[in-house]
């Protein structure tokens, strides 16, 4: 009997074919998304992103198959089963590591399948033949109904590649939209999939890393001579005084998130103090308070201060160099005490994908890595990104007090993180009344975090920590940006933020207290990018052999002056901003601005120097004396119920 003709038109053509593939496919990667991932989907927007993130990429990829005119239907298949491949590798990395597989992980697949190890096997069950059904469908499909199917124009392609296009524009605008600077900033690539979807993801990662490749294939071991000029030229000697005076003692740092130093000090109308016990070190006689101290972060906010703390470098004018750098060669702190015996952590309440940590700890040379996997994160422990600090902090203490001495830890906190807001039953501290509700909620965040700060230090003086511990606090960026000026005016007391008061406003507090040693408050002026020489002076630490842009903030010779990562540059005397210079004091415009070109000259040659190390990749290039090369692959964070899979970690043992 004849076929109607609808019927028989469908079977011979191509397109109905790739219409049935893109649609299952579709399906598969969504139904994937649901089962397989923690992807942290928050509202609607989200929701609706993640069902149609699949489109894009599945259209482009597949469409491919419509170039060959002859053997479509088996180029479809194929391009099909390379997806599926890829989608199902990704499930059984993520089954076991919590992430996705990055363009490096493949690269360095040897060792990352060793890690695996035996547990491959029990990460795959016969229920996964699922994520290949599409494809038998396909052949099947193939083999019999469309048969006869041909490709007929290549125009068919044009149009398909045309959809593609659209629904990837279409798809990023929304998510753009929930997440601004979605591409410039990558966040953690939980967030790029949940918004762009795995294969975009992977596409993403691709360019990402042959720019990053390339960069790096300009560099010769030559280049690195010009920036140990540099270095010798600016180093800045240990003060007798206290070089030495923390030797073998343990270090805790805290990263105060968006916490600025206006705020020290600072009374609400009422009288009340927003940080009492903040305000309280700043007398503390074995403190040294730092009010001259800046932000240098860019747009890896926390990330990028880790990383000026812990290299003394600067991080990237676009991007974070968490994220974009992180196979390069570091001679970081965390590596250098590890070197010298130290035992070496990071606390943080969030998931260790956020601008990937779990892989730059790794390239610092952190030993363990007590994330989001390690708390209690149930509804009420939880804003924001993560952890509350209250909690954060008491959960850590039984973590920290496991740690071999002397260690070198870093907490970051999270409450005072932008919009902000707090759970009512968190505080009774008033809000602000400045007509921005942003600017309002600071004062109960930052009044929060700062009673977390006080329970955490009672808990170290209660288990004597406290007297064998170097404890440095330091606000990680700003919190309240340019957009909410006409409110922080109010705060301040002044008719407008001129551009003097908004460079002020870059101050964030920095507190290094240590065990038997006089503190006091000090004037002098510095960045991020000088707490490293500082801390390791105190620990008997010489930084003259390594590569690093900062200079100790107590020694004799400290240069006083810091720059932003924009350009600008602020001393006692001068202050740029969007390059022009006043008067610190005043704030007055100097009149003779072309005098202050050597200012501009000298921080554009510091931040080129240090860009083109990261940028570069220089540091593989040299070796500290005394400092043995780390192997990032020994590393790994596998969370509590990984422990016992744990490779063993590196030890290079002590000088
Ligand atoms: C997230 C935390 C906050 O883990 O570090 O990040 P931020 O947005 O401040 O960079
Ligand atoms: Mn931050």
């Amino acid at each position: 009997m004849e076929k109607g003709g609808l019927i028989k038109r469908i079977e011979k053509s191509h397109i109905y074919f790739f219409a049935i593939a893109v649609v299952l496919f579709w399906i598969k990667t969504y139904v994937a998304y649901n089962i397989e991932f923690k992807l942290g989907i928050d509202n609607n927007l989200q929701k609706f992103l993640l069902f149609i993130n699949p489109v894009s990429s599945t259209l482009f990829f597949f469409g491919l198959a419509l170039l060959s005119k002859k053997h479509t239907k088996k180029v479809l298949i194929i391009i099909n089963f390379v997806l599926s491949f890829l989608l199902y590798a990704n499930i059984v990395y993520y089954r076991f590591f919590n992430d996705f597989i990055t363009i490096p992980v493949i690269l360095q697949a040897k060792s990352n399948a060793g890690q695996l190890g035996d547990s491959a096997n029990s990460l795959m069950y016969v229920s996964d033949i699922f994520y290949f059904i599409d494809t038998m469908i396909l052949i099947i499909l193939a083999l019999t109904v469309f048969k006869e199917a041909v490709s007929k124009s290549r125009k068919s392609y044009q149009i398909v590649l045309l959809f593609a296009v659209t629904a990837f524009l279409f798809n990023l605008g929304l998510a753009e939209k929930d997440r601004p600077q979605l591409l410039s900033r990558s966040f953690d690539r939980n967030y790029l999939v949940k918004y762009l979807g795995a294969y975009n993801f992977t596409i993403f990662d691709c360019i990402q890393n042959i720019e990053a490749t390339s960069q790096r294939a300009l560099a010769s071991s030559s280049d690195v001579t010009n920036v140990e000029n540099y270095r010798k030229a600016n180093y800045a000697a240990p003060n007798p005084a206290y070089f030495g005076k923390a030797k073998g003692m343990n270090v805790i740092y805290v990263s105060l998130e968006s916490f600025q130093n206006f705020m020290i000090d600072y009374k609400m109308p009422n009288g009340q103090e927003v940080t009492p016990f903040l305000n309280s070190l700043t007398h503390d006689e074995n403190t040294f308070y730092f009010d001259h101290f800046y932000h240098q972060t860019g747009q890896g906010k926390t990330s990028d201060a880790e990383f000026l703390m812990e290299n003394s470098l600067y991080p990237l004018s676009s991007g974070a160099v968490f994220i974009n750098k992180d196979q390069n060669t570091y001679q970081a702190a965390p590596a250098i005490l590890d070197q010298k015996g130290y035992t070496t952590a990071v606390f943080h309440g969030n998931y260790k994908t956020f601008w990937n940590r779990n892989v730059m700890y790794k390239q610092l040379g952190y030993d363990q890595f007590f994330d989001a996997s390690y708390y209690d994160m149930s509804k009420d422990n939880i804003k924001n990104y993560g952890m509350k600090d209250i909690p954060f902090f008491k959960e850590s203490i039984p973590m920290l007090e496991g740690l071999k001495q002397p260690f070198y830890t870093k907490f970051i906190t999270l409450s005072n993180h932008f919009p902000f807001e707090m759970d009512p039953e968190d505080t009774s501290f008033p809000v602000g009344d400045f007509g921005d509700p942003i600017v309002n909620n600071y004062f109960q965040s930052a009044h929060y975090m700062d009673d977390a700060l006080k329970q955490f230090f009672d808990a170290l003086k209660a288990d004597g920590l406290y007297d064998k511990t170097v404890i440095i606090l330091y606000g990680d960026h700003y919190g309240i940006s340019e957009n909410h000026n006409a409110a922080m005016a109010k705060v301040l007391g002044v008719p407008k933020i001129t551009p003097t008061i908004n460079a002020d406003l870059q101050e964030v507090p920095l507190f290094i207290h240590v065990p038997n040693v006089k503190g006091g408050v000090q004037h002098q002026y510095g960045g991020e990018v000088d707490v490293r020489p500082t801390l390791l002076h105190l620990l008997g630490i010489d930084t003259k052999d390594y590569i690093e842009f900062g200079s100790d903030l107590l020694s004799k010779d400290h240069r006083n002056w810091a720059l932003f990562r924009n350009g600008d540059y602020v001393s006692p005397q001068v202050t740029e901003v969007n390059g022009k210079f006043y008067n610190t004091d005043t704030g007055e415009l100097l009149s003779n601005q072309s005098a202050y070109k050597t200012i501009n000259d000298k921080v554009t040659a510091e931040l080129q120097m240090s860009d083109e190390v990261v940028t570069k990749d220089l540091l593989r290039f040299y070796t500290p004396n005394g400092f043995t090369p780390i192997n990032p692959n020994q590393y790994q964070y596998l969370g509590p119920k990984g422990k016992s899979k744990q490779p063993k970690v590196q030890t290079s043992g002590t000088e």
